[in-house]
């Protein structure tokens, strides 16, 4: 018999590292299986049951992985971000949509096999949106999840793309089939949006400015922003991230009548990053120099999202506001990581 486990991969990451302390601490005999294609530091390995230095578009990994589990929920977080994706094209979607597509299939004959659902949670992002200019930006404010959804980026493609991909596997997975399977592929999608941690420091996206300046304000050293002062994105802390996940993961299926939700906590500029972040490091150097264009990439990113959807079916509200992330959570968390 298979042994029951959660799967993570890309657990080396910055979500993967507060989803494993989180679903450790609240379910001390959880049997996580973690992969990454950088190894696991000791202390996210001692929380794991197997951890796995490797690559999700090596299937016969995958196949290993599904002949000894059977996974309940997969959180699908490995991916190549926007930035990094845009410099290698290829790379990313080989990652970001092959890869997706490895671990949609392997949910699927895990379902199939046992005749149980399996959860698999996805995280998208604000770049699946594509504003044609500044000025449309502004004037579209929240944007709702069916809004403008033509992206410009190969990440943002490429997320959309696994969006309807986790779709059909929801819905109509070999439907021409005579008989139905009994198990199936639970989907469930988030589009986050910039995502700042105190404990990690971000690495191949575009929104990687706002912690950027504050990681390296604490440690005292100098940052040039490759946006402008007024550039405008979503964010959100990174515990709000881990419950969001969470909370998508609790709830009953019938609760939903989406795969995908857009979830958002504060919509904040450049400078208001840099006024935060000037009061608590009176020290910190920070100078604009803005990159035309990744700063066109951020235009084409919406200012904000409506997420009254999430709101309402499945209860999401941020614990965190700008101004409680940076005094409670953000600020404290830096100061001591760096003091160390
Ligand atoms: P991250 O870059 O910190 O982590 C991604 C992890 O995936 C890395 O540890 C990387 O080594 C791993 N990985 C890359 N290619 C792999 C491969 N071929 N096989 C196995 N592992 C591989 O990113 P994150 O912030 O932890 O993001 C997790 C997920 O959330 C991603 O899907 C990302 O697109 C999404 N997301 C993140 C943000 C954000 O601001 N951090 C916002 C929106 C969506
Ligand atoms: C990126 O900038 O690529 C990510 C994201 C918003 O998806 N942080």
């Amino acid at each position: 018999m298979s042994t029951k486990a959660v799967l993570i991969t890309g657990a080396n990451g910055e979500i993967g590292h507060g989803l494993i302390a989180r679903l450790t601490e609240q379910h001390p005999a959880i049997r996580i299986v973690a992969i990454d294609v950088h190894p696991l530091s000791e202390e996210l390995k001692q929380r794991c049951h197997e951890t796995i230095a490797g690559d999700i578009l090596d299937r016969v990994l995958i196949d290993r992985l599904a002949a000894f589990y059977d996974f309940e929920t997969i959180y699908h977080l490995a991916a190549i971000l926007s930035t990094k994706a845009e410099r290698e094209p290829v790379l990313g979607h080989r990652v970001n949509v092959d890869g997706t597509l490895n671990l949609l299939e392997l949910a699927a004959r895990q379902a199939r096999a046992t005749g149980e659902n399996v959860k698999f949670l996805f995280p998208s992002s604000i770049a699946v949106y594509g504003l044609p200019d500044l000025e449309t930006k502004m004037r579209a404010g929240k944007l709702k999840e069916a809004d403008w959804l033509v992206p410009r980026t190969m990440y943002g493609v490429n997320k959309y793309y696994c969006e309807q991909l986790g779709r059909y596997y929801n819905w109509y997975y070999r439907q021409i089939d005579p008989q139905p399977a009994a198990g199936h592929v639970d989907f469930r999608s988030l589009r986050f949006p910039g995502l700042i941690s105190a404990v990690t420091l971000p690495t191949g996206g575009t929104s990687d400015y706002g912690p950027e300046m504050m990681h390296m304000a604490a440690q005292g050293k100098a940052y040039d922003c490759f946006v402008t002062e007024n550039a405008t994105l979503p964010f959100m802390a990174m515990p709000d991230a881990i419950n969001a996940l969470l909370k998508l993961e609790s709830v009953p299926a019938k609760q939903l009548t989406q795969v995908v939700y857009n979830i958002g906590a504060f919509s904040v500029s450049a400078k208001n990053f840099y006024d935060v972040i000037k009061t608590a490091f009176p020290q910190a150097q920070v100078q604009f120099k803005p990159d035309p264009l990744r700063q066109k990439i951020v235009e084409s990113w919406p200012a904000d999202v409506d997420d009254s959807l999430a709101r309402k079916e499945w209860g999401w509200k941020p614990e965190y506001d700008f101004t409680r992330a940076f005094n409670e959570y953000l600020i404290p968390a830096v100061k001591k990581q760096y003091r160390k």
